[in-house]
Formats: C-alpha cells, sequence, structure tokens
C-alpha cells in the first residue's frame, strides 16, 4: 500500500461512522465471475448485474434447461460474456428438453464474445426486445431452427459481429424455418450486422420477415441456403441468401457491400417488401432462382453485379431505381479473379474478420462486393 493510500485508507477509517458510504446493491454485484460447469454459468447469467463480467472457462457445456436473463446492464456498464481468455468456449443444446432455445437474453446493454452455440434443439440464440447488444465473434452452429435472432418491438441499437451461423435445420417443418440470421417479428433502428456468414441453412442466409424497421447490413455472405442436405423427402427451405421482407412490412432495409452464391433461391429478394430498399455493391452469383428478385417495391439498386444466376440477373418492377448495376445499359460485366468457393470456409482472422479470399472478387472499385 503506497504512503497515500494508506493515509486516505486511515482517513475514510476515521471519518467512516459519519460517511456512511455503503456500495449499492447494483455496486456490490458487479464483479469479474470465471464459471467452469454449467450450472454456475446458468446462475451467472441469470443473476447478473450491471457491470457483470461472466468470464467461461475453456470446454463444452451442456445446460440442461435455457440459459436466459432479464438483467439489464447500462450504455456506460453493460454485462459482459465471454470466453476466458483465448480459451474456447462451446455450449451444446444437446441436453436441453426438445424445443428449447440455447440462449435467450431479454435484456439491455450485453456484450457477448467468443463463444460458440450449437446442436441446439431449436433456435440456438434469441435476443428479445434487446437494446444495446453487441455479438463479437459468435457462432451458432447446427441448431433445429435459426441461428441467431433479433425479435419483439424495442430492438434498438444491436450489433451482431463477424458470426458464422450454419447448418440449421427444422426438421418438424421440412427446413422452411431455419435461417442464419432472422430479425423478425418486430420493431426498432440502429441494428446493424456486419462481417456474418450464413450458410448451409436449410431456410434462407438472412431473413426480415415482419421486421417494420431498417436494418443495416454489410460485410456479408450467404451461401449454400436452402439445399436439401437432410434427406427430407418434403424438404421445404426456401434457400434465399438475404430475404428482406414479408408479411406486408414497408422497410427501406440497406444492403452494403455483400454477397450471395449458390443459394437455391434468390441471392437478394424484396420479398414483396415494397419500401426503398437500398442495396449497393452486392454481388449475386450462381443461386439458382434470379440474382436480384424486386419486382413489386422500390427498391434502389446500385452497382451491383449479377452472374450465372439460374432465374435470371435482375427481376425489377417499375419503381426500382437501378444505376450503375451490370445490367444497365452501358456498364460492363468484370472478370471474377476466382469462382472457387473453398477458401470462404477458412478460418476468420484473429481479429475475427472474414477470411481473406479472391472468390469473386474483381479488383474494380466501382461495381460488386469486395468480399471482405
Ligand atoms: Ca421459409
Ligand atoms: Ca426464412
Amino acid at each position: 500500500m503506497s504512503r497515500r493510500t494508506a493515509l486516505t485508507a486511515l482517513a475514510a477509517l476515521t471519518l467512516g461512522s459519519c460517511l456512511a458510504v455503503l456500495p449499492t446493491q447494483a455496486q456490490a454485484q458487479a464483479a469479474t465471475v470465471v464459471v467452469s460447469n454449467s450450472t454456475d454459468l446458468s446462475n451467472a447469467i441469470k443473476n447478473a448485474t450491471a457491470g457483470t463480467v461472466i468470464q467461461v472457462r475453456g470446454g463444452t457445456y451442456y445446460p440442461t434447461a435455457t440459459l436466459q436473463s432479464t438483467a439489464n446492464g447500462t450504455s456506460s456498464s453493460p454485462i459482459t460474456l465471454t470466453a476466458y481468455g483465448s480459451e474456447t468456449v462451446k455450449i451444446a443444446g444437446s441436453s436441453l428438453p426438445s424445443g428449447s432455445w440455447i440462449f435467450k437474453l431479454t435484456a439491455d446493454y450485453w456484450n457477448v464474445s467468443n463463444i460458440t452455440f450449437q446442436n441446439s434443439p431449436d433456435s440456438a440464440v434469441v435476443c428479445q426486445s434487446c437494446t444495446g447488444t453487441n455479438w463479437n465473434n459468435i457462432k451458432t452452429i447446427n441448431g433445429g431452427d435459426s441461428g441467431f435472432t433479433l425479435t419483439g418491438d424495442g430492438t434498438v441499437n444491436n450489433t451482431v459481429r463477424n458470426i458464422d451461423s450454419y447448418g440449421h435445420y427444422d426438421a418438424a417443418n421440412h427446413g422452411e424455418n431455419a435461417d442464419g440470421i432472422a430479425v423478425k417479428f418486430g420493431s426498432g433502428t440502429g441494428n446493424l450486422i456486419t462481417g456474418a456468414r450464413l450458410y448451409n441453412n436449410s431456410d434462407d442466409g438472412l431473413d426480415f420477415w415482419s421486421f417494420s424497421s431498417p436494418v443495416t447490413v454489410e460485410h456479408t455472405w450467404a451461401f449454400g441456403n436452402g439445399k436439401n442436405r437432410w434427406s427430407d423427402s418434403a424438404f421445404a427451405g426456401d434457400g434465399n441468401g438475404y430475404k428482406l421482407g414479408g408479411d406486408g412490412e414497408t422497410v427501406a432495409h440497406v444492403i452494403n457491400n455483400s454477397a450471395a452464391w449458390d443459394n437455391a433461391g434468390n441471392g437478394f429478394t424484396e420479398n414483396s417488401n415494397k419500401g426503398a430498399i437500398v442495396i449497393n455493391r452486392t454481388t449475386a452469383y450462381a443461386n439458382a432462382k434470379w440474382g436480384y428478385y424486386f419486382a413489386t417495391g422500390a427498391a434502389r439498386l446500385g452497382k451491383n453485379l449479377a452472374v450465372s444466376n439460374g432465374g435470371g440477373t435482375v427481376n425489377k418492377g417499375s419503381s426500382v431505381v437501378s444505376a450503375g448495376n451490370n445490367w444497365d445499359s452501358g456498364i460492363s460485366t468484370p472478370a471474377f479473379r476466382s469462382t472457387d468457393a473453398s477458401s470462404t470456409y477458412n478460418a476468420r482472422s484473429s481479429s475475427g474478420t472474414l477470411p481473406a479470399t479472391t472468390f469473386l472478387t474483381t479488383g474494380s472499385s466501382t461495381i460488386g462486393a469486395t468480399m471482405d
């Protein structure tokens, strides 16, 4: 103890009886909690308060009930749930009752990072009416419904950064529902998805069905969705890369610098959303249906690149504004450096960004996704 600290402590002791400085409940519980078993993990999540940091030791956890919390952090004192150091943390849903989710927040200001949620009986991660949550470098894998979901009114200012979400399949509905990311049935502004890799899901890569406020997406890849990888004789997955509406909502979502390839449906589709959806510098390659399907709405399509899509390049209605895309007059189609997608499955960078690839890159500074 330094001399100054010692004197301060002595002064505090001397004055203690009249100062009566007692910690508040929140201050008393704010702490770093290191957990290494499912019971402690569940309790730490449930009992967190603003400022709590939950560090999860490496290993695979098998909770027997959904991990959930309604505890709020604050913008200046969020609740943190993360892996301990650089350890590898997986939370598996295989001991949960059927129909369960692995992790559900109905809460504000959480930062969740560096955790894999796998083999959920139903959805893996659901954030309901959340404000100010940040999800960094998480994975949702091989679940029984959508991988990552934002839902409910009051879904505000959430950021999903560098998520991998793949292999989801809802067997009971023959794959009709399981998306990589679902932002559905709700409202709220300021939500951002960036750096996502959404692939090999039974339904769509990304789905904004019945969400009535604009969502921004950037630096995201959606591929291989909607294929029957489960030998389901009544398979019903849709397989759109980016499904940008539905249920009568009119909303101007924004998609920048992202790509869709090898999906069983359309690369990018309004899905009946008549809003002024902005799609800018994206690439649609070798999707089974249309590269861009915007037949009824007022989308703004700019500087996009569509190549080798089975249904055609673009289906655009009379209210669509289209400029600088490779289907517009006078715009040429640059050659791809590579059409070998194997590197897109590689590990991410140490900071969590998408793996380096030349796949679908062209070097163009004016058209198409840059694939990073
Ligand atoms: Ca569907
Ligand atoms: Ca869907």
